[in-house]
């Protein structure tokens, strides 16, 4: 034994029980009552705290060329960011180019990210060309251990409606997973178009011109090409009302439909789009109205969303400011891979939902989903000792000072939260204390992940 956490309150996705966790080379040993320390090891008193299993970012864009820059954190600060906020694997978008290869296209960033991540780290294919034979080397690419894949609706990198079934068809003959950014790419250029051309430049318009309904259609419609194939289809970043009762409608007809939100779009609301700093919550989709908020709320609570990530794409304050007189021009993209889990963990802490439930959405379905379970995402023999210790206890308001990415603001500045996180366990080793990082450049592994399996007749259930 290595290492032993005393004393402290499990939670796990589905259970609250008092006991220790021994850990031996990286990996949690054992879980039980009075377990007794070996000789060498390491004891750590967790009495009065929650001991969690580390959050799964299913979503980040680190090191991202977009916007006509590159986002913020690149895979070190990132990743160094996630263990200071509880969050022990994250999943990172790598977008293909024109004529490679899903696996190329992995290997292209893996090599960038191995000496730098500072925790695990998987990866999705951003899918742009499937000409000429490339849809197939989906499946090399499943072989290797990236089983998943996202299609854009907008950007000068999006797929046409056509490209997206394709994709679609094919994730159901290879076992992999689509993800959808959604949005109506017609309706947003036309908007822009528009209200830039009657002098409507300020960040207001870019909410006005990816509005509720310009994401609902493409929900929509997305969900609507998956059902005709009975294809898993797991739409990111839902941040709409009407998008939101789509996938409801989906699951309750049986439809393996998965919907991720982020934390912003359950705290904001558009009205931060009237504030005069309003271009730093530019992200695509913007955040909506309060219906909407409430919404995602509710489905949060139903179990109809299934993650929470956080699409952290962080873009400095000059950046950001290219766009003061022209919403277009602002690179898109916020940070919050340090806020995902204490946020979540705060709202369950204050009796909005169950730590339960929080560890869940950040956790435990995300491993499920992404085909990392029980490597990830839980506390048992045998998982990895991926382990996070919260103070329920410990205020903490957010300043962009206390965080630990490359960003030089924050949208959460001034936000206060019930209960913190004051420990991280990588794989057993100590990430993070008590606001410092402490953890080291390249210790961060690939996290290999398997096939979606759907299990019927609920095709919603998954198995690991
Ligand atoms: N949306 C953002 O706001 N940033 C990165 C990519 C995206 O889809
Ligand atoms: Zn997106
Ligand atoms: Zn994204």
């Amino acid at each position: 034994m290595d290492l032993l956490i005393k004393g402290g309150k499990i939670v796990t996705a589905d259970a609250a029980f008092k006991a220790d966790i021994a850990v031996k080379n990286g990996k949690i040993a054992a879980i039980g009552v009075n377990i007794k320390p070996e000789a060498g090891a390491e004891t750590v008193d967790a009495a009065d705290k929650l001991v969690l299993p580390g959050a799964i970012d299913a979503h980040t864009h680190l090191a991202m060329p977009f916007g006509g820059t590159i986002s913020a954190d690149d895979y070190e600060a990132g990743t160094r960011a996630a263990a200071c906020g509880g969050t022990t694997t994250v999943f990172d978008f790598v977008l293909q180019d024109f004529g490679e290869s899903m696996v190329d296209a992995v290997k292209r960033r893996q090599a960038i990210c191995e000496p730098q991540a500072v925790v695990d780290y998987a990866f999705h294919v951003g899918v742009k060309d499937v000409s000429d034979g490339l849809l197939d080397t989906i499946d090399d690419s499943v072989k290797y251990g990236v089983p998943s894949f996202k299609v854009f609706m907008v950007y000068d990198f999006g797929v046409t409606d056509g490209v997206f079934y394709q994709v679609l068809e094919k994730s159901k003959k290879a076992g992999a997973l689509i993800a959808v950014h959604a949005e109506n790419n017609e309706m947003v250029n036309m908007l822009t178009r528009r209200f830039l051309s009657e002098g409507k430049t300020s960040a207001w318009y870019h909410y006005l011109s990816r509005s509720e309904f310009v994401e609902a259609e493409a929900d929509e419609r997305a969900i609507q090409w998956a059902k005709s194939l009975n294809a898993p289809l797991y739409i990111v970043h839902l941040a709409n009302k009407q998008g939101m009762d789509a996938v409801t409608k989906a699951r309750d007809e049986g439809y393996p439909i998965f919907a991720e939100t982020c934390p912003h779009y359950l705290y904001f609301t558009s009205d931060v789009y009237k504030r005069e700093d309003g271009r730093n919550w530019v992200c695509s989709p913007p955040v909506k109205g309060r219906e909407s908020r409430e919404a995602l709320w509710s489905g949060v609570k139903r179990g109809d969303i299934s993650t929470i990530a956080t699409d952290h794409c962080p873009f400095q304050q000059n950046e950001k400011d290219w766009g003061i007189d022209d919403f277009s021009k602002i690179p898109n993209g916020c940070a919050g891979i340090e806020n995902m889990y204490p946020y979540m963990l705060s709202e369950a802490n204050k009796g909005r939902i169950t730590f339960n439930k929080a560890v869940e959405l950040c956790a435990t379905n995300v491993a499920k989903i992404f085909g990392c379970a029980p490597q990830k995402g839980v506390l048992q023999a045998g998982a990895d000792a991926d382990i996070v210790i919260y103070d329920p206890k410990k205020n903490f308001t957010i300043k962009n000072e206390f965080m630990h990415g490359n960003n030089d603001h924050t949208i959460w500045e001034g936000v206060e939260l019930k209960g913190y996180p004051i420990a991280t366990y990588s794989r057993g080793s100590l990430v993070y204390k008590d606001g410092e990082f402490l953890g080291s450049k390249g210790a961060g592994k690939f996290v290999k992940c398997k096939p979606i399996k759907l299990t019927g007749p609920d095709l919603r259930n998954i198995k690991f």
